[in-house]
């Protein structure tokens, strides 16, 4: 057995789990902040056999997509409001999404 962890773009995260349970696959959603943009993603854990695991990541891959986010830059620091166009931007690409697989030595329900 496998544990998948995915971290996949919020925007994403309802078709993703609806296609995941969809097809029978127990998930839980985790809200958790990527440490970088310090923005909300999604942690997914799904307990899967280990023949199913290709099915899992593919359906995770055909419904999360890359997205272009501007991250501001220590650059606009003490800047304030001003009127001109002064401020500056690094454009990050985030996700489809990240996967780990894990192998699990066992797994119980009490
Ligand atoms: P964040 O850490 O907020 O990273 C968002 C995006 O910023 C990353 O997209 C990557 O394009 C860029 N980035 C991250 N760290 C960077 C750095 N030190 N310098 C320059 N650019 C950097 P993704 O790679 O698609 O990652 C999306 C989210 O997936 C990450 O959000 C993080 O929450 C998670 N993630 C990605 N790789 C991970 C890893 N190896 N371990 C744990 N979490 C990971």
């Amino acid at each position: 057995m496998k544990l998948v962890v995915a971290i996949v773009n919020n925007e994403d995260s309802g078709v993703v789990a609806s296609a995941l349970t969809k097809e029978k696959f127990v998930v839980t959603k985790l809200s958790t902040t990527g440490g970088f943009l310090m923005i909300g993603n999604t942690t997914f854990l799904i307990g899967a056999e280990d023949k199913d695991v290709d099915l899992v990541k593919r359906i995770i891959n055909d419904y999360s997509k890359t997205r272009a986010y501007a991250a501001p830059t220590t650059a606009n620091f003490g800047l304030g409001l001003r009127g001109d166009d002064t401020s500056q931007s690094a454009q990050v690409s985030v996700g489809g999404a990240t996967v780990f697989v894990l192998s699990v030595d066992s797994m119980e329900k009490y």
